[in-house]
């Protein structure tokens, strides 16, 4: 049997919709509040999937700043009807939905719309569109319920694709099928004249689960699917490799099979470091209605390939990979800012190769937008080596890499002075706020190798001075530290680059010569 390996996207891309144009998949996920928004990405096969674009790629729509790293932008849903691909999600303030948007697009590459909000309550927002053009729009929200229920409720309107405004009566659909443990992230989907309504419930930890409703008419009632759960890992020992598995959503290939994609995570000893990844799971349909890994009842790390895939050689080091020069104008795609753009401030160098950063008075502690750019830790054992050119002429000021799970949890490995204007490396634990120095390292010139090493253990850093032949270890910092169990909220670690006064407006620049990336195990680290 020909397989595949899941998760399909490593690391932290949490809430994955998918929708189908032809042959063409097309996949988001929430990105909280990192800049750009709304990652979309393209695959042939459902297995391989490419990131196109961002949804959300204009400065200040919407704006995120102030907001906490896990607030920010949630659960996206993508649809395609008629030529016009739709996108709807939330912003997310104080762990609750304060903004629903609708954005479209022609080619899912963009331009996408600006936002245009909602009229609605809650989280999660979804688009069903039915067979005869109307289009309903369902979401999650608050409710106190009798009989202790809750605290969940999915309820519906008509969504007018003219005006892109809610209209009509609010329809309440359903409290679900576990009731008292958040019901949310509903889809629904119409398969032989019934509509399947799917949601999750448990919350997004150790009891999250897959569960659903059905009726004969789109707007309810809704009747309880008794084999709810349909799908999750709740149950599963610590030997279960994958758990937190909920939050799915269903597509159809051209040749007629279902699939759907959930999230899920990887923990290790109990404590997860990668944020929630996505995981392909095979669905069949039944007399009653879908049912999720037929043959194993679960997701598994190692899967059926889709039919429509051609098997390629199994592996587990999908992801983005490599040394990145900054030779374009322009960002990559797998790199993103905190809240909003960094624009000038974090650059590719006029000149060529590299990047530029100027100093910005935002620590990385902040809630605005600082002087960073980061990317997804995917894998769990990893190298990330950057070579980086800053001289600081205050103690306060500093630039390097950061080890980022929020803005209340991170450690940064920075060239900086002491305070009789020394060089010196300096390797940084920021924990609720309080930061600890771990090690500090004199170094003769405003330039280094920096590098973090990733294992089941912890993250080492290092550093390697011009011309050095030996690598300098500074310390450790044990994994579980960065975990999502620890932090709390729904985000995984970055990876990033970084320059900051610590509340002075700095005027330094430092110079990131290169950033390379990769996992453990394959082409040797520079
Ligand atoms: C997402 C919701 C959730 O919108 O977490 O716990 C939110 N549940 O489904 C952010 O990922």
């Amino acid at each position: 049997m020909l397989t595949f390996r899941n998760p399909v996207l490593p690391g932290c891309y949490p809430d994955p919709s998918i929708c189908r144009a032809g042959e063409d998949f097309y996949l988001v996920t929430s990105s909280f509040a990192y800049y750009p928004g709304i990652p979309l990405f393209h695959s042939r096969d459902l297995v391989r999937w490419r990131q196109l674009t961002h949804v959300l790629n204009r400065p200040g729509c919407p704006s995120l700043e102030g907001l906490d790293v896990s607030d920010g932008v949630w659960a996206p849903t993508i649809r395609h009807h008629d030529g016009t691909f739709y996108v709807v999600s939330t912003v997310a303030s104080g762990r609750r939905g304060s903004l629903t948007f609708v954005v479209t697009a022609d080619d899912p590459a963009g331009p996408w719309s600006d936002p245009v909000p909602l009229e609605a309550e809650g989280i999660d927002p979804s688009l069903f569109f039915d067979d005869d053009g109307r289009c309903w729009f369902t979401a999650c929200r608050d409710a106190a319920q009798p009989n202790g229920g809750g605290p969940g409720e999915l309820w519906m309107r008509e969504l007018d694709l003219r005006t892109l405004e809610l209209v009509g009566p609010t329809h309440v659909l359903w409290h679900g099928a576990v009731r008292g443990a958040w019901v949310e992230a509903p889809h629904l989907y119409k398969r032989d004249g019934v509509y399947y309504l799917i949601a999750a419930e448990g919350g997004t930890e150790g009891n999250h689960s897959v569960t659903a409703a059905r009726s004969g008419v789109v707007t309810g009632p809704y009747v309880t699917d008794p084999r709810s759960p349909l799908l999750t890992h709740r149950h599963r020992g610590p030997d279960e490799p994958i758990h937190n598995v909920g939050h799915a959503d269903l597509v159809d290939t051209p040749d007629g099979e279902t699939w759907a994609v959930t999230l899920g995570v990887r923990p290790i000893e109990g404590t997860h470091t990668l944020g929630r990844e996505v995981f392909l799971v095979p669905v069949a349909w039944g007399p009653h209605g879908p049912v999720f890994a037929p043959e194993s009842g679960g997701v598994r790390l190692s899967e059926r390939l889709p039919s429509i895939a051609s098997g390629g050689p199994e592996g587990d080091d999908a992801g983005v990979a490599g040394r990145v020069t900054f030779d374009e104008p322009v960002l990559g795609l797998e790199w993103n800012s905190l809240r909003g753009p960094v624009g000038d401030r974090v650059r590719p160098s006029a000149g060529g190769q590299g990047l530029d950063l100027d100093l910005a008075a935002e620590p990385l502690s902040s809630t605005g937008v600082p002087a960073f750019v980061g990317r997804r830790q995917q894998h769990v054992r990893f190298h990330a080596r950057t070579r980086i050119s800053f001289t600081a002429t205050h103690p306060a000021e500093e630039a390097g890499v950061a080890v980022f799970q929020s803005q209340d949890r991170y450690a940064t490995l920075a060239l900086t002075v002491d305070a009789g204007g020394r060089a010196q490396a300096v390797l940084t634990v920021r924990d609720a706020g309080t930061s600890t120095r771990l090690a500090s390292v004199p170094v003769s010139a405003g330039e280094a190798v920096l590098a973090v090493d990733g294992d089941e253990a912890g993250y080492t850093f290092r550093l390697k001075e011009p011309g050095a032949g030996q690598w300098t270890d500074l310390a450790g910092v044990e994994r579980p530290f960065f975990s999502t169990e620890r932090a709390g909220g729904f985000v995984g670690v970055f990876l990033g680059l970084y320059a900051t006064g610590n509340g002075q407006a700095g005027h330094g620049r430092a110079h990131v010569h290169w950033f390379d990336y990769r996992p453990a195990g394959s082409d040797g680290p520079a």
